[in-house]
């Protein structure tokens, strides 16, 4: 375990409030030293082949992160784009580099109605697609079995406009399965990797707005169906995707009250996808940076009181890549900046305002 002081952080952090002056980078350890400092995780999800291809990337994740997510390998469609076929080269890349880097991972995501397999219209049916789906979940939960921290085993199954009572989104796995879906996934996880935490993940929870809390009442519906059922899940990912303007309608109460339900069921809480939306902010550099690392602070800091929460991971490391650089698209043409670490991996105010969270953190 490195060393560093509370003060250190915190001088450097006022000192040179907003400045890649600092970024020289120094001696200071990464945030996963700070997290682990509390018995926690700090990561982020990592882009391939980006990871294979760039040193500066790759030496940045093993320097920060204690925990690492493939953004989209391991996906339904990547990780098994024909019916017979697995594509397992670039996760097991990243299950080599994580041991090398004394790193955890976690698999993203067994069942998905986006990037699902491209050839699910035409070889799936409501007869087959219990064995479809059970295989799979054999077949890749399995070959990493003993080895992943947590799985996302189901992702984005709430969609209240959807309009059904029950606030499922309506999917190709709900439409021949019916809600045992959910059961059946959760159950395939536990039999293919028994010592993972199986985890359920979703987004748009974050708000003191009606939409979103029609949202969480729906999530904490189905958590506890899932927990009455005695289906083996274990976790809640709350993706935590901000943004700056949308977060004037953040409310520290809602998220403590909203953690303690999630906790009370008995399960483990990881933020699994954040960032902090930048569009509306100005474009001068040192204003945004102010903007959004506030966000990160205020929103950090307030889930790090909830004990049941063991895992922050950030949805990139770096503003050279992110899925909001084409979200985000500013008329000027400067580039988004919504991550710890700028384009040049240098640290920015959100990283220390990051640093600071974990700090705040009751031992
Ligand atoms: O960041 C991911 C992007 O590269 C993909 O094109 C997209 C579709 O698969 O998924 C993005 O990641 C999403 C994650 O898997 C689930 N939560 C929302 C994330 C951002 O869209």
């Amino acid at each position: 375990m490195h060393k560093f002081s509370r003060r250190t952080i915190f001088r450097t952090a006022f000192a040179f409030p907003f400045a890649g002056l600092l970024s020289a980078q120094s001696s200071e350890p990464g945030l996963r030293a700070y997290a682990a400092k509390k018995g926690l995780f700090f990561g982020g999800a990592a882009a391939w082949p980006v990871l294979r291809d760039d040193a500066d990337y790759a030496k940045h994740f093993a320097e920060e992160c204690n925990i690492l997510v493939p953004e989209n390998v391991l996906k339904m469609g990547p990780v098994h784009p024909e019916p017979e076929r697995y594509n397992f080269e670039p996760a097991d890349y990243m299950m080599e580099f994580c041991k090398k880097h004394d790193m955890q991972m976690r698999g993203h995501t067994l069942v998905w109605h986006s990037q699902g397999w491209p050839w699910l219209k035409t070889t799936v049916s409501a007869t087959n697609a219990r064995k479809y789906l059970e295989e799979h979940i054999r077949t890749v939960a399995g070959r990493y079995r003993g080895r992943m921290h947590s799985w996302d085993v189901v992702n984005e199954a709430i969609e209240v406009a959807d309009g059904r009572e029950d606030g499922l989104r309506k999917t190709a796995w709900l439409e021949f399965l019916g809600p045992e879906y959910l059961d059946i996934a959760f159950h395939a996880a536990a039999a293919a990797d028994p010592q993972a935490k199986l985890t359920y993940n979703d987004y748009g929870l974050d708000y003191d707005t009606p939409g979103n809390e029609k949202k969480r009442e729906a999530v904490l519906r189905l958590l506890r169906g899932l927990k009455d059922r005695k289906a083996p899940i274990h976790a809640f990912g709350m993706q935590a995707h901000l943004d700056w303007k949308a977060f004037q309608n953040f409310k520290a109460e809602t998220l403590r009250r909203f953690f303690r339900d999630v906790a009370s069921l008995g399960l483990e809480i990881y933020i699994t996808e954040l960032d902090v939306g930048d569009r509306d902010l100005p474009d001068d550099e040192a204003e945004r940076d102010k903007g959004v690392a506030k966000v990160y602070e205020d929103y950090l800091t307030v889930a790090l009181e909830e004990p049941a929460v063991k895992a922050v991971l950030t949805w990139g490391l770096t503003d050279r890549y992110t899925w909001l650089a084409g979200r985000n698209r500013r008329p000027s043409g400067a580039g988004v900046r919504v991550l710890p670490l700028d384009r040049e991996y240098k640290r920015k105010p959100a990283w220390y305002a990051i640093a600071r969270a974990f700090e705040s953190r009751k031992a």
